[in-house]
């Protein structure tokens, strides 16, 4: 059994020293912590049980929470992949870190990030799964990544030896499997160590393993009340291109194949790559358990809501059907830590690179500033000497994991972050001047989902957003009286007050941020 990880190699920061000696040696504190940081993408805290008991079930990720944290208020600064990785990687918001959407952009490996200052510092550092930044990851010892969004069977990994291995078997077992298999077998046993756990589930298009594809079959999910939602006083939510009824695609994304001869749309012949992917074997599986549902789907002739409704429903199966093997290998995680006596010093988050839509609005996919896609869960495991426990309603957002583990490994953050460190909260300090507001900024557009560029800012209560380039629109939601933002209140005329306030303080957040871009949209 591997013994526990405490620093045994000299660290340089003044700060390092002066909190090492701030620690109670006596009390079993590590003299650094260790951490574990479990990415999930496209997971959202509707289909996590520990936020939300109505769908599914998810008792591993649940035991990060129930003896830890449950942020309730967590959030992203970009609600796509790419920028939300660049976020958390540099501390910085989408603008200042240079890596605004999925499609353009190229990640500046020069500038500062946190792996490469937690590895100049000697620990050991080390990402497997999705990276979609481009390139190869810089500031890891180890790296072994998904090329672009990776496949769900038997995917190629990019390695350190080799541009490309095809790796056989479904992809959270394998990234699980290697990332077990690093902290076992292959990393420095005598530095402290940060490993990233990038999964590419639960992306689009929801592909089960096959031994979870007979899950949830008779479940009938509750459908959200906005599922039917007009867009009445919001342009932009109108013209989107992300709706279950209206754009969620047959063959590709529900798996309903009917007859591959006539196959000519881009997203049915993507469907067929990726059958194509899977064993003769694995295939067989596949098509066989899809071909009974799709044969009494296209019998049915489905129309209007009833239509609408079949996919929602499976929409919902095959999304919890491949969260089974998530949560079950994240329990995998859980239990290696546990059984090599790691969960003493070593800080377990699990969390997502944005929050997604089950159907509410009509929706799949994310991007909006709306509560659903904003929102990234986050759920945390503390080690020996950090005492808050149960929820955190603080607002926090994903540039504050940069600052968190700097000041974890006892590092002092550098001025240019421009995240928060979470450590006051993780140690239940009292809090007397946290954060009152959440700056966001979106511009994948024109591009895939069509949803409009926008910024905003976000309150504990309320939320104003500028939607911009080929449309220009503000909204105003009261998310105490309007959760589900079906009420833009701009154009109200008692609001001129708190919207003059709001933009107060989203002309703040810009000029601390350096947003230029939003500043000159926003009249400055
Ligand atoms: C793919 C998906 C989109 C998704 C983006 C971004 N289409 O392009 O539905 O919004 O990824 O997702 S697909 O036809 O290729 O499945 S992200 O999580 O990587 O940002
Ligand atoms: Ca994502």
């Amino acid at each position: 059994m591997a013994s526990k990880t405490f620093l045994t190699i000299p660290l340089t920061s003044i700060a390092l020293a002066s909190w090492l000696t701030s620690c109670d040696r006596q009390s079993r504190v590590p003299e650094h912590y260790n951490i574990v940081f479990i990415m999930a993408d496209d997971h959202t805290q509707q289909m996590m049980s520990c936020y939300d008991d109505r769908h599914v079930k998810t008792p591993n990720i649940d035991r990060i929470a129930d003896d830890g944290l449950l942020f309730t208020n967590s959030f992203v600064a970009n609600s796509i992949s790419g920028p939300s990785r660049a976020c958390l990687l540099t501390g910085k918001h989408s603008h200042a870190n240079g890596f605004r959407d999925n499609t353009t952009s190229v990640f500046d490996g020069t500038q500062w990030t946190f792996p490469k200052m937690l590895r100049q510092a000697g620990y050991e550092t080390a990402i497997v799964g999705k990276w979609h930044l481009g390139g190869t990851p810089v500031g890891f010892d180890y790296w072994e990544i998904l090329p672009g969004q990776g496949d769900y069977y038997n995917p190629h990994f990019i390695t350190q030896a080799d541009s490309m291995v095809q790796k056989m078997g479904y992809v959270t077992d394998i990234i699980t499997d290697e990332s077990i298999d690093w902290l076992d077998n292959r990393r420095d046993k005598d530095k402290p160590f940060c490993l990233m756990i990038h999964h590419k589930a639960m992306h689009r298009n929801w592909m089960a393993a096959l031994d979870d594809l007979t899950l949830y079959e008779d479940s009938q999910f509750v459908m959200p009340d906005n599922f039917y939602d007009d867009y009445a006083g919001r342009e932009a939510a109108a013209g989107q291109e992300m709706s279950i009824a209206e754009d969620m695609n047959l063959t590709y994304d529900l798996k309903m194949l009917r007859d591959t001869a006539g196959i000519t749309g881009g997203l049915e012949r993507a469907y067929l790559g990726i059958l194509g992917t899977m064993t003769p074997d694995e295939r067989r599986r596949f098509t066989d358990f899809y071909a009974p549902i799709a044969e009494d789907f296209y019998s049915r002739r489905l129309t209007g809501r009833e239509l609408a409704e079949w996919k929602y429903q499976r929409y919902m199966r095959d999304y919890a059907k491949t969260l089974k093997s998530l949560d079950d290998n994240v329990g995998r995680v859980l239990d290696y830590l546990e059984r090599n006596g790691l969960m003493d010093n070593t800080i377990v988050i699990y969390t997502s690179d944005q929050g997604f839509y089950m159907g509410e609005h009509g929706w799949f996919d994310k991007r909006f500033m709306y509560e659903e896609s904003m929102h990234m869960p986050l759920v945390i495991h503390l080690p020996e000497g950090l005492k808050r426990r149960g929820r955190v309603d603080e607002l926090v957002q994903n540039i504050d994991f940069a600052p968190t583990f700097i000041e974890l490994a006892g590092l002092e953050v550098p001025d240019e972050v421009q995240g928060v460190s979470l450590l006051p909260i993780l140690r239940g300090d009292s809090l007397t001047d946290w954060r009152g507001s959440l700056y966001y900024h979106f511009y994948e557009y024109p591009a895939e989902h069509a949803v409009k560029r926008h910024y905003g800012v976000r309150t504990d209560r309320y939320k104003l957003i500028h939607f911009y380039n080929d449309i220009d629109a503000w909204e105003l939601y009261d998310l105490q009286n309007d959760p589900h933002e079906m009420h833009n209140i701009y154009d109200d005329p008692a609001m001129r007050p708190l919207i003059d306030s709001l933009r107060t303080e989203l002309v703040s957040l810009q000029h601390q941020y350096g947003d230029t871009l939003g500043l000159r949209l926003n009249g400055f």
